[in-house]
Parts: structure tokens; sequence; C-alpha cells
């Protein structure tokens, strides 16, 4: 039995920007436990736990090999009591009780149905079912219920945007994007970002970054390409952010989350004749085209390479990016620089591999990042 147990000969760091996860997940059944777990932390806002099933999560998914034992781990890093407690019941039993507990609580599920609105996020979740919510018939006949823009729309296009969206579909994105943004600047570059760059097969939205090497015309460019789209009659949904982006204002010292590019939130109408072997659609559906949620944005050209590692994902490898500069380097990272707080001095990219060396970090492929 001894021979069969795998021993890590090179030990798993506790950073993910230092381990290499594809997506082939040979832990699954852990994964999607600890993920239930993280969210119901999430859910009542308690961040610890909740980042560290995440971190569990993540450390197990970086694994070439499925975990059979509890002795199996005891080298890998981030795996506390209550992580391991949750595993050996799972190593036990095949499933976990306190994960099977949360999933059938009535507050868990309601918030979970609420949140999976776009537009709907866990303080409006929480509202409505403390208001004694319950579904969405609940929600939709509450005449005291005001639903901005974003929730009308995430309501009306439900069926479509909580359906995955297919690499094929993607690609259809892309050439319809592409020729958007080139009929407007010639010179304009667009790269596919998001899970699909990590070459995922599906995703809830297709996300994009449109730049120009003109300085200061890439903050015209989405509002240009949404006139387009307009035009052509495919733009069900637009929510667009002006750029609010300072270069005099680097280093931001506080984790942002979101950054001050240019940008939008779009859900478009994609036709089926454009998809390669056709649309990720139910069966029996038969109208031809469906809605997609697609996310733009457009950071000025010498801040690209920061804006394509930040909007690449997963956000488990961004988080630990952050934290590895801040805590090993002595460097603030976000989507918008690299600053050194020794030397004082904001650091220059013009590709992710520039990013990764000033860390000192081996470079990890776009597909080795889905942490
Ligand atoms: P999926 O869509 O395939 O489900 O997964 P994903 O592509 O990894 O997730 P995402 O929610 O589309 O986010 C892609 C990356 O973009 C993720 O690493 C977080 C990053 N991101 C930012 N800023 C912002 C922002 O303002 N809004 C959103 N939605 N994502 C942002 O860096
Ligand atoms: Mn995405
Ligand atoms: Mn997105």
């Amino acid at each position: 039995p001894e021979a069969s147990t795998p021993t890590a000969v090179v030990s798993v760091s506790q950073y993910a920007c230092q381990r290499r996860t594809t997506t082939e997940n040979n832990n699954k059944t852990f994964t999607d436990a600890f993920e239930v777990l993280a969210e119901r932390y999430e859910l009542n806002e308690i961040e610890g736990p909740c980042l560290a099933f995440r971190r569990a999560a993540s450390v197990l998914k970086s694994l070439p090999w499925a975990v059979r034992s509890l002795g199996a781990t005891q080298d890998l890093p981030c795996l506390g009591e209550h992580t391991k407690s949750v595993m050996e019941e799972i190593l036990q039993n095949g499933r976990s009780f306190e994960v099977e507990r949360i999933l059938s609580d009535e507050r868990f599920q309601t918030l979970k149905l609420f949140t999976s609105v776009f537009g709907v996020g866990p303080k409006t979740a929480d509202k409505w079912y403390r208001r004694g919510l319950r579904s969405f018939n609940d929600v939709l006949a509450d005449s005291s219920i005001q639903l901005n823009r974003m929730q009308q729309s995430g309501f009306l296009h439900y069926e479509d945007i909580s359906r995955a969206v297919s690499k094929a579909e993607a690609r259809a994105l892309r050439n319809i994007i592409d020729k958007a943004v080139h009929a407007i600047t010639p010179d304009a570059v667009l790269a596919l970002t998001g899970g699909f760059r990590r070459g995922k097969e599906f995703g809830h939205d297709v996300d994009f970054i449109v730049t120009t090497p003109e300085p200061g015309e890439e903050e015209t460019l989405i509002p240009k390409v949404i006139n387009r789209l307009t035009k052509q009659g495919i733009l069900l949904y637009t929510e667009y952010q002006a750029s609010t982006f300072d270069m005099s204002k680097l280093p931001c010292h506080r984790f942002e989350a979101m950054d001050h590019f240019a940008k939008c939130f779009l859900i478009l109408r994609l036709e089926g004749s454009q998809v390669e072997g056709g649309l990720h659609i139910a069966e029996g559906d038969s109208r031809g085209w469906r809605a997609v949620r697609v996310d733009l944005v457009a950071p000025p050209m010498d801040r690209y390479a920061f804006a394509l590692l930040g909007w690449t994902g997963s956000r488990q490898f961004e988080r630990d990016l952050r934290r590895y500069a801040r805590m090993e380097r002595q460097m603030l990272l976000d989507n918008h620089a690299l600053y050194d707080k020794t030397k004082k001095e904001l650091l220059a990219a013009t590709t992710e591999k520039d990013i990764f060396a000033h860390l000192g970090l081996e470079y990890i492929e776009p597909w080795q990042r889905n942490a």
C-alpha cells in the first residue's frame, strides 16, 4: 500500500501563482464540497473561513493525482482542521453531512437562486429573503420592489444567461467584436480573456480586452463599439462605465477588485447561423438565437499587460499573485500597475512574462491558471 501512496517530491506552494492548475480537476468531490462551504460563509459575510475553503480547494485542484487518504495530504499547504474533517467524512461516506445540510437549507437555496440573477448581489438577495420572498414569482409580484435596469434584463434573459456559453459561441462573439473594433480603428488590438483564455470549454460570459496604440483613443473605443452593436440591432443590454483611471494616482494601496479602466457589461443577441456547430441552447428551442453576457475592458496600451493578467483570472490565481507580490516581494500589483515599495518605483511591462519576471516567478501559461 505504501508504494501506491503518492508522495510529494516537490513541495506544493501555498501560492496559486507558484502552481500549475489546468482545467483537469482530479479532486472534484472535495473541491465541490469546499465551494459550497465557501459560498455559505460568503453569503453570511464571514470572510476568513470563506477564503480558507477557497484556498484549500485551489490546492487540491492543482494536484495531478486524486486524494485517496487523509495521510496523502499531510505535506499540502492550506488544509486546516475544518477542511480535513470534511475530507475525512467524504473519504469515509462519499459525502459530507455538513455540506448536505447547507444544500438543503432554505436560506442558502433562496440566496443562491436570487444571486443567480444578473444584477442581484448578496445584499439585495438577503433583503428579499428577509422580506419573506422565496421565489422569482414572489419577487416579481411584490409591488414594493423596484428592480433596476440591470435586474430587469437579468430576469428578462434569465434562461439564456444562466445557461453556459460554449467555446464556439465565444469564437462567434469574438468575430463580431473584432469586426466592430476594426471598423472603428484599423490598428486596434483585441484579446479574448477570462475563462476562455484559460482554456475552459464553457463560461458564464465572454471577456475581451480592447485597446489601440494611439494614447487616449482607447477611452472612446467602447462607446463607439456600443454604437455599432446598437445599429446592428444585437445589443440587448448595456452598462457602460467611463474610465476613472489616473496614472498620477498610482499606486493604489488598497486591494481593488475592480479597476478604473473604461468598461462595459453587455448582453448581446447571438444568431445561431454565426456559430459553428450551432447554439448551446435547450433542446426544442427553435428561436435561432440566444442572449449572451459579454464584458469589454479598454485599458491604455501601456497598461495592457497588467489588464490582461488581471482579467485572465482565475480569481484565486489573481488573489495569490497580489498576495505573493505583497508578502514575498514588497510589491503592489493590481490591474493597472506593479509598484516596488523598496525601490519606490513603478515597473514597466509590455507582456505578462515581464510581470512574472519582475515578481521573480516562473511564467505560468493562461491554461495553467485555473486555480
Ligand atoms: P467564467 O466567466 O468562465 O465563469 O469565469 P471567469 O471568466 O474566470 O470569471 P469572470 O467573472 O468573467 O471574471 C474574469 C476575470 O476578470 C476575473 O479574474 C476577475 C476579473 N475582473 C477584474 N475586474 C473585474 C470587474 O470589474 N468585473 C468583473 N466581472 N470581473 C473583473 O479584474
Ligand atoms: Mn468570464
Ligand atoms: Mn466577466
